[in-house]
């Protein structure tokens, strides 16, 4: 199909644009990304005064993700809406463009890109589109992320239009539902159909609104009994009622709120795996590795929450049942002090939450002793889902009732045992790595040494199109922004020249996203002013650290300790771009004249430090330091803070009307500047990546860019006069990041909606036909086996 460019933009403007994008120099190699090609036309503008109004043009470039060099013909990926491109040849002859199928356009691509490849070589082509076209889609990309609420209406619109075959499903999936082996809810014998359940639930809602025993549950149950009604409607007579009114109406006339609403009150989870393969994982001491952060944090704080709210759950439906969960980890027997060589460790601070550890294993079944990074685990992951299968099964006594996956290995993992055991499978992928690093997927060769994408992508790949439901913190985590693409929309289509050219990897359209961001622990990061919860001793340690404590970790003596602290707290990750914010810091007088820096990130010495990308930056931070003679202004604290410490360095800085930045190149989401926004602390973020959905620019907190440091300290300098001048300003900025942490992200909110969704996608996945779904899981299953289990052997 073709169309040409006045389709985009009017005729006035053509001869301009066709100038500028036939004029552009092919770089080496041959391809523009969108960020080159709007400073290349910002520079032709420039040149072009008498050009007059672009804007056309400038729409039409906002939109292009990429432009390709192929001998005289231009390839443009055009990205109209979120999740959606076109991909065009434009030719010098005239204005037509021409569309490229997306297989032709990676072939192309990975030809133009490694052209040491040799030519005749066919490569294999990964297209999962047919798998998708047999069920429900959305149709509007900004509904992506909302896929419970579509389900629902889509459930509801099928319980109205077919009745017969829904309300079957309904029936059968009330009849067939257990909990612990014990029959819950509908006694089949007695009630034999779904014509028969709507007879038996008038009787019984009669039996109810007549009952003269309203607070004899145990006697009401016994009753209901003989109408064919088992456990778990309710713990009281009034919400048994309630729950019985639901599912009449969705009999009578369904609707999506009742249909969610009746779904969320079945109790179905009481057994729950979060699985977290890598390691390292544990309570204390284990934070602050290249492979483990927020995720830690997030599956303990998020274990805990779960327990609490499904014991609530399990009590309102009327049963006396204790949830379990457990986390299941790799065990380490080089344990480096931390807790990470045993088998069984209870969470502290609940009732039935554990750690479970299983080891990792070579082939000849002697156990792997010490830790491995998690871009070199892969061989040992086929083996671990069957010893986590049989441990889990063995401490649970059955099988769970949904399996969380953390990251590419947990979600992986997740894959196998969902697969095996039949349970519901949800993933989070807190950050899928192929859009951290630029190019990972076009030079996998380059980054193979290190990383091993070639076997992360495919794994990803696997584990997102089997999970049931994905959750995601942030909605730009899938389809991204205007300006920039999702992560999980980054593995629609791409090329690994040579290897595999993915044509189709994702349906961003498939209902199973949904976005549900986490919360913080509110025991340990809550306001500062308050006061009486924060003990004096831990107060006047941390801030002895932060500010004067003089010893080999610590580098920095602060001229004026009394001027207000900006302060960060993170790994030494490149990407977290800590050096960065030094610099803008160096360069900034103004700034430094305002305010101190304090950091508190890996440890000053990088002899000490495990990773080299790590240790190059520490290596990077001594000579910013040295460079622009920091050391009155900068404190660096090379130490790892335990999780209560950091809940008060947060509210120390702002006792001290401090501020928190957090400068990362891009962050997935970030933890840290929840946590400052619960303490009340004014939060500076990275407008690349989550913040963008944590922080409502100018009202909760600002956004700022790392890639323009002189635009990010202007910005902190003009807080800081304002602060000057009025500190209400201050106050208003501390309280509205409370408000809207408080609001929207806490574990409390997230849990229910986890729960919630594995309820509605519980009966989902009982009443659609599994015939889709099982040519996608054979189909993984040979990526699998013949893919990725051949290139993590190669690893081993
Ligand atoms: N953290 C900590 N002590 C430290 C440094 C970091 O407890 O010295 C915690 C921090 O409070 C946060 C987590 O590590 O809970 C980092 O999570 P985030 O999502 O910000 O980044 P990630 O490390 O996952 O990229
Ligand atoms: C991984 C990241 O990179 C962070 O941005 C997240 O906050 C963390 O995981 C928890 O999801």
């Amino acid at each position: 199909m073709a169309d040409d460019l006045s389709s985009f933009v009017e005729e006035q403007e053509i001869p301009q644009l066709r100038e500028f994008l036939l004029g552009l120099e092919p770089p080496e190699p041959p391809l523009l990304l969108r960020n080159d090609i709007l400073m290349a036309f910002h520079a032709y503008c420039e040149q072009h005064p008498e050009a007059g109004d672009l804007a056309g043009s400038w729409r039409f470039l906002r939109k292009t993700q990429e432009i390709l060099f192929a001998a005289d013909l231009l390839i443009i990926i055009y990205r109209h809406r979120r999740a959606n491109c076109r991909i065009f040849a434009l030719s010098p002859e005239n204005d037509q463009l021409t569309a490229l199928s997306v297989l032709d356009f990676l072939t192309l691509k990975e030809r133009l890109l490694r052209p040491e490849l040799p030519p005749q070589q066919r490569t294999l082509a990964l297209d999962l589109a047919p798998f998708y076209d047999y069920g429900p889609g959305l149709k509007d990309p900004n509904t992506i992320g909302q896929g419970i609420k579509f389900l629902n209406r889509h459930m509801s619109g099928n319980l109205a239009n077919h009745p017969e075959k829904w309300n079957r499903s309904l029936y059968e999936f009330l009849k067939l539902h257990q909990l612990h082996g014990v029959q819950l809810l509908l006694n089949g014998t007695l009630v034999g159909n779904s014509e028969g359940l709507e007879a038996a639930l008038g009787q019984a809602m009669d039996f109810l609104e007549r009952c003269r025993y309203p607070d004899d549950l145990a006697r009401i149950y016994q009753r209901l009994a003989k109408f064919g009604f088992l456990e778990g409607w309710g713990d009281s007579l009034p919400r048994i009622l309630e729950t019985m009114h639901l599912l009449q109406d969705i009999l009578e006339q369904p609707d999506e709120a009742n249909l969610e609403e009746f779904l969320s009150r079945i109790p179905m989870v009481s057994k729950v795996v979060l699985l977290s393969p890598h390691g390292w994982f544990g309570q204390d001491n284990v934070l602050g590795r290249p492979d483990t952060g927020g995720q830690v944090v997030y599956v303990l704080d998020q274990a805990k929450a779960l327990e609490e709210f499904l014991t609530g759950d399990l009590k309102s439906a009327g049963l006396d049942i204790e949830p379990k969960i457990l986390i299941i980890t790799r065990l380490i027997p080089e344990n480096e002090g931390t807790t990470s060589d045993q088998r069984l460790e209870k969470v502290k601070g609940t009732a039935n939450v554990w750690i479970l550890r299983v080891p990792f294993r070579y082939p000849d079944q002697s156990v792997v002793p010490h830790w491995i990074s998690r871009f070199r685990i892969w061989p040992y992951l086929d083996q671990f889902a069957v010893d986590a299968e049989e441990e889990l099964r063995r401490e649970l006594g059955g099988r769970p009732d949904l399996i969380v996956g953390n990251y590419s290995d947990g979600n992986l993992v997740a894959t196998r045992l969902s697969k095996s055991m039949g349970v519901i499978q949800c993933n989070i992928a807190h950050a899928l790595e192929k859009s951290k690093y630029l190019y990972s997927d076009l030079y996998w060769h380059q980054f193979e040494q290190d990383y091993n994408f070639s076997i992360q992508f495919m794994v990803d790949l696997i584990a997102m199109n089997q999970a049931n439901f994905i959750i995601t913190s942030t909605a730009q985590e899938i389809t991204g922004t205007d300006n920039s693409i999702g992560q999980y929309e980054s593995y629609q289509f791409f090329t690994m020249p040579g290897l595999i050219n993915v044509v189709s990897g994702i349906n961003l359209f498939h209902p199973r996203f949904n976005v549900i961001p986490p919360g913080v622990s509110q025991e340990i990061y809550f306001p500062y002013n308050r006061k009486r919860s924060r003990p004096a001793k831990m107060r006047k340690q941390v801030s002895d650290l932060l500010f004067s404590t003089e010893d080999g970790d610590c580098l920095g003596r602060l001229a004026e300790p009394d001027k207000p602290p900006i302060f960060t707290i993170a790994r030494l990750d490149r990407i977290k771009n800590l050096t960065g914010l030094v610099e803008a810091y160096g360069q900034d007088q103004e700034l430094r004249q305002r305010a101190n820096l304090v950091m508190v990130a890996s440890v000053v010495d990088p002899e000490r430090s495990k990773d080299a990308e790590e240790a190059a930056e520490i290596r990077k931070m001594h000579g910013l330091l040295d460079q622009y003679q920091l050391h009155g202004q900068v404190r660096w604290i090379g130490k790892f803070l335990g999780k209560r410490e950091t809940g008060e360095a947060y509210r120390i800085v702002a006792d001290r009307g401090g501020i928190f930045v957090q400068p990362a190149l891009f962050e997935a989401f970030g933890l840290t500047i929840l946590e400052a926004m619960h303490s009340g602390l004014p939060v500076f973020a990275t407008q690349f990546g989550g913040p963008l959905e944590i922080i409502e620019h100018e009202h909760s907190g600002f956004l700022i860019n790392p890639a323009d440091p002189a635009s990010m300290t202007a910005r902190l300098n003009e807080f800081f006069r304002h602060c000057a001048e009025d500190s209400r300003h201050w106050q208003g900025f501390s309280r509205r990041a409370l408000e809207r942490a408080q609001s929207r992200f806490t574990w409390p909110l997230h849990c229910r909606k986890l729960t919630r969704l594995t309820k509605v996608y519980g009966f989902w996945r009982y009443s659609i036909s599994q015939q889709a779904k099982t040519r996608l899981n054979q189909y993984s299953e040979l990526l699998y086996h013949l893919y990725f289990k051949e290139r993590a052997g190669r690893l081993s």
